[in-house]
């Protein structure tokens, strides 16, 4: 624990950066493993469109004090799962690690959404904007299969451009990329064999609310402009 640690960074873009193969089989394993044990305490389960209450082909569940949801009543974070009504799984300590070191311990994140991609699952293009926390980036993990993710500027109809994702894949998603339109177009089935029953997973890390009222506002430890969260003295962090 604590030694984790991010090397060659590709800029793909303002505000995206990626880190290929970023975990090593190791330790995709042992997410993929911890993933599959929390999700028998949260199953996965198909959201529903706000508007048409048509089912998304990703399954879903997630983990930390927050969770992404959708359904007739909008897209939300609930504390709870929308099936067992139990608060979600706690964060592999891992993600946290991984969080760290991508975003260079910007305030931590709330929530991991997790999308199961089973054959021929996909997302349409879309942004992430439920989260009232925009100034913090946000960081996705590749597992399994191999994705084919697009990517385009701040307006729907602009420009975009494809990225194979690979199973170990780190992205992190901050500054002008933020409200960047993306999905992914197709999982490339057996491409990594690495998923029990096949397909792709993706964690999404993501700070949801404030960190203690914003970057802007002053508290005796959090000065204005201060890169990290990190408290300036011990027993001042977190909490
Ligand atoms: C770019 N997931 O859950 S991760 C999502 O692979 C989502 O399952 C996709 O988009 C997946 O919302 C893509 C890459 C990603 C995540 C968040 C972003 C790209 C992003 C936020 C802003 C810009
Ligand atoms: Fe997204």
């Amino acid at each position: 624990m604590g030694m984790f640690a991010l090397t060659s960074r590709l800029a793909v873009a303002p505000g995206v950066s990626l880190w290929p193969g970023a975990l090593d089989a190791c330790m995709q394993a042992a997410l993929i493993e911890a993933v599959f044990a929390r999700a028998a305490i949260a199953p996965f389960y198909r959201p529903t469109m706000p508007g048409s209450g048509r089912p998304f082909s990703v399954e879903e569940t997630n983990f930390g004090p927050l969770g992404w949801y959708s359904d007739r009543g909008g897209y939300r974070y609930e504390p709870r799962h929308p099936q067992t009504g139990a608060r979600w799984p706690d964060m592999p300590p891992l993600l946290l690690e991984i969080w760290d070191a991508a975003t260079g311990a910007a305030p931590p994140p709330e929530c991991c959404l997790v999308n199961l991609y089973r054959s021929g699952a996909r997302m349409g293009l879309h942004q992430d904007r439920d989260e009232a926390a925009l100034d913090v980036p946000v960081v996705s993990i590749s597992l399994g299969d191999e994705a084919v993710f697009r990517i385009g500027g701040t307006m729907r109809k602009g420009a975009t451009q494809s990225l194979r994702l690979q199973s170990g894949d780190v992205l992190a998603f901050g500054g002008p990329a933020r409200l960047a339109f993306h999905g992914i177009d197709r999982v490339l089935a057996g491409t990594s064999g690495g998923l029990p029953g096949g397909g792709r997973l993706n964690l999404t890390l993501r700070r949801v609310t404030p960190f203690r009222g914003g970057p802007n506002k002053k508290t005796p430890d959090q000065g204005a402009d201060r890169a990290s969260h990190a408290p300036l003295r011990a027993g001042a962090g977190r909490g």
